[in-house]
């Protein structure tokens, strides 16, 4: 029988991203299979790394000056053992089916860990809504829901925000999703407030990760308070990863965009985190903007031919909270030499597998995003809970929730890492823990 990778990468050529994210779970729960034959018999991993749907749809729009243009769109519903699909859209140029099935693949895990009925899904377009007006953006979003309404629904698929997809976009897919079905349902997640929105759903993926680092420290007796972190991106992720760290009493130096990164030695603080949320959610601008307002503040452009500077400078913990492989084998290395004692990824498989072996066997700590980032597809799987229930829960509520479940998926990733021989590591730990529970469920429900 042909090894599982070999099997992908003849079936799927070019998919890298996608082999990428299989190839670290297949490596983790090789001691699962083989302590269960039953999986293998099954061809459990034959069965998890074929989507259960793709869908691929052209997404014509017409710009303010009235010309056409011609995106694709695309749903991957991964997996629907243990509830309806359920993960972000992504638009972003850089959008392929390869990146779209990774994050499917590695969502179907992530939804596993938090514990709730939560099927994995992903989807997204190349569009990219940088430079586009709001009303660009609204008659993309609403060409994209006519072709995408079809496949999703309240206990079918229910998508949510990742890159380029913030509360601005839910909103128009929202309305026109509204429109064609003339219903009002939870079909969405990551609405805002006032129309059936959670609260902390904007806050839960940024505040769950700093949880996460949170209860590994304290695992080990120690705390965030006076530690110096690094933090790449700028958006929703970063923002709320910052602002619970500075919550937590630690100082973070670093915020970036796709055009370069700040580093503030002053450490930026609540009233600084405004101005970074105004500048990015609002005026939609650049991050080089905050050297300006804060002239302590360095700012380096970005240069894909060298390492990022952004992981040289000396620090206690690393939150990568921009995008994919952006931490590579020389970032690793510098992270090492910079002090750096625990990495917790809150973007997806924002480090290349080599600098995660680099990092492991220096010994330091290291949270993978489908442990760490799990609170926000976890907030909005309790978004879905009360749609259902029309009712909305007190802000305390949801987020001692958000932090129960944290501290479950940090134990859980603990326990089954020991169980399996692999004690300490997490990356072990999450991919073994939703592993097992998603193919106990695949093998219940039959052949299907
Ligand atoms: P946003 O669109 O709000 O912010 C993305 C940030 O990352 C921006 O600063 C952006 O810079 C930067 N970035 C994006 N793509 C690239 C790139 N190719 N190269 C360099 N920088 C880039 O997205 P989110 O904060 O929501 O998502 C960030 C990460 O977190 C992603 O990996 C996402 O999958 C993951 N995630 C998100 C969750 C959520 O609830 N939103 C939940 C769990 C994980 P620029 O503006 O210049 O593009
Ligand atoms: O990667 C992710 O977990 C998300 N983008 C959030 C998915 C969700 O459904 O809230």
């Amino acid at each position: 029988m042909p090894d599982i990778m070999e099997t992908i990468e003849a079936r799927d050529p070019g998919e890298k991203e996608f082999h990428q994210a299989v190839h670290e779970v297949v490596e983790s729960v090789k001691p699962v299979l083989d302590s269960h034959p039953e999986y293998r018999y099954n061809k459990i991993l034959e069965r998890l790394v074929e989507p259960e749907r793709v869908i691929m749809f052209r997404v014509p729009w017409m710009d303010d000056r009235g010309e056409p243009h011609i995106n694709r769109g695309f749903r991957i519903e991964m997996n629907s053992a243990i509830g309806p699909y359920k993960g972000g859209l992504r638009f972003h140029p850089s959008v392929t089916l390869s990146i779209l099935k990774f994050l499917a693949f590695e969502q179907v895990f992530k939804n596993a860990l938090t514990s709730l009925p939560l099927g994995g899904g992903k989807g997204g377009s190349d569009f990219d809504p940088k430079g586009k007006s709001d009303n660009e953006v609204m008659r993309f979003c609403q060409s994209f829901m006519a072709e995408l309404y079809r496949h999703i629904g309240p206990d079918t698929d229910v998508p949510a925000g990742d890159i380029g997809v913030g509360a601005r976009e839910i909103g128009y897919l929202f309305g026109m999703y509204k429109r064609l079905r003339n219903e009002f349902t939870g079909v969405l997640t990551g609405k805002s407030l006032n129309w059936g929105g959670s609260l902390i759903r904007p806050e839960a993926t940024g505040y769950g990760c700093v949880y996460f680092a949170a209860e590994m420290l304290q695992s080990r007796g120690q705390s965030l308070a006076g530690r110096r972190c690094l933090v790449s991106g700028s958006g929703n992720v970063a923002q709320f990863t910052v602002e619970k760290i500075i919550a937590l009493g630690g100082t973070v130096l670093t915020l970036s965009d796709s055009s370069g990164y700040i580093f503030d030695e002053e450490g930026i603080d609540e009233e600084k985190l405004t101005f970074v949320k105004t500048l990015k959610n609002v005026r939609r601008g650049r991050i080089e903007e905050y050297a300006d307002a804060y002239p302590q503040a360095v700012y380096t452009p970005a240069n894909p031919d060298t390492a990022n500077p952004l992981w040289q400078h000396k620090a206690e913990v690393a939150f990568p909270c921009a995008t994919q492989n952006e931490i590579d084998t020389d970032d690793a290395r510098h992270l090492i030499a910079g002090g750096v004692q625990m990495v917790v990824e809150g973007a997806n498989m924002p480090t290349v597998p080599e600098g995660i072996t680099l990092l492991v066997e220096s010994g330091l700590l290291f949270a993978p995003g489908k442990a760490a980032n799990a609170g926000g597809v976890a907030v909005s799987g309790l978004e879905m809970a009360q749609n259902s229930m029309r009712l909305r829960w007190p802000m305390a509520e949801v987020e001692d929730r958000l932090r129960m479940i944290m501290k479950n998926i940090h134990a859980s990733c603990l326990d089954a890492a020991a169980q399996y021989g692999k004690p300490g590591n997490y990356v072990a730990g999450a991919n073994i823990a939703g592993f097992i529970k998603v193919v106990d469920a695949m093998l219940d429900q039959g052949l299907v």
